[in-house]
């Protein structure tokens, strides 16, 4: 085969590898694919990091919004469902070849179904990286898309934006290499105890392009190497 003719083959197989958070599952209900979700009919990455679209995607992946509002208890578990398009199952969630680090954060706001996102009043609420070998976006493939996200106790009650990230690092050798995918979730929180008040940050503004969770040759470190994970530290409650 001609090289040009490899790379059209690799290119054709990474481009139908991508990634959409569908669904949420929120106190044991799993909601409609797009229900609550801003989610968009391609399944393409974000990679400029100082983008507005780094909030809750955008062009060239356009976002259809939602009316609906998903009900979420705080101090429960809830599930960003992941899936490579909008039709697939739950053994289609995204090219297992897709490695890196997974993220969930959340945004207060008056207005769940309107509010950008664009902005500061993002906090982080749960990550993975890499450990004992395995990259945190091959544990949600391997649990069936499930990304699984502990909602604070201590937050204030009202309505927020959920924002799941995947990060994909196998072209991130080169600048603006890394793939995220992420998409917004308009939730309600009831139950939090509002004793805390998280530290915020601006998202754009979370990410670098040189940050070294972003621009690293993931296939040149050792099998147990120290990965940093981007973004602000995680928020968790006192
Ligand atoms: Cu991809």
């Amino acid at each position: 085969m001609k090289a040009s003719v490899v790379l059209a083959a690799i290119t054709a197989s990474a481009a139908s590898a991508h990634t959409i958070f569908t669904q949420l599952t929120a106190d044991g209900k799993t909601y409609g694919v797009s229900y609550g979700i801003r989610t968009p009919t391609y399944d393409g990455p974000q990679t400029n990091v100082n983008s507005n679209n780094m909030a809750c995607n955008g062009a060239p992946n356009p976002t259809r919004p939602s009316d609906k509002i998903i009900p979420v208890t705080a101090g429960t578990n809830v599930s960003a469902v992941w899936r490579h398009t909008l039709e697939s199952g739950p053994n289609d969630v995204m090219d297992a070849g897709h490695k890196g680090p997974v993220m969930a954060y959340l945004k207060k706001v008056s207005d769940a179904k309107t509010d950008s996102g664009v902005g500061n009043g993002w906090f982080k609420i749960q990550e993975g990286g890499y450990s004992n070998g395995k990259w945190a976006t091959n544990v949600v493939i391997d649990n069936k898309g499930n990304q699984v996200i502990p909602i604070p106790s201590c937050i204030a009650n009202g309505q927020y934006l959920l924002r799941a990230e995947m990060v994909a690092l196998h072209g991130a050798r080169s600048s603006q290499g890394a793939q995220l995918y992420m998409e917004c979730a308009q939730i309600e929180v009831t139950g939090g105890t509002g004793t805390a008040t998280p530290k915020t940050y601006s998202i754009p503004g979370i990410y670098k392009a040189n940050d070294p969770g972003l621009l690293i040759d993931i296939y040149s470190q050792k099998a147990n190497f120290q990965y940093v994970i981007p973004g602000p530290p995680l928020f968790t409650c006192p």
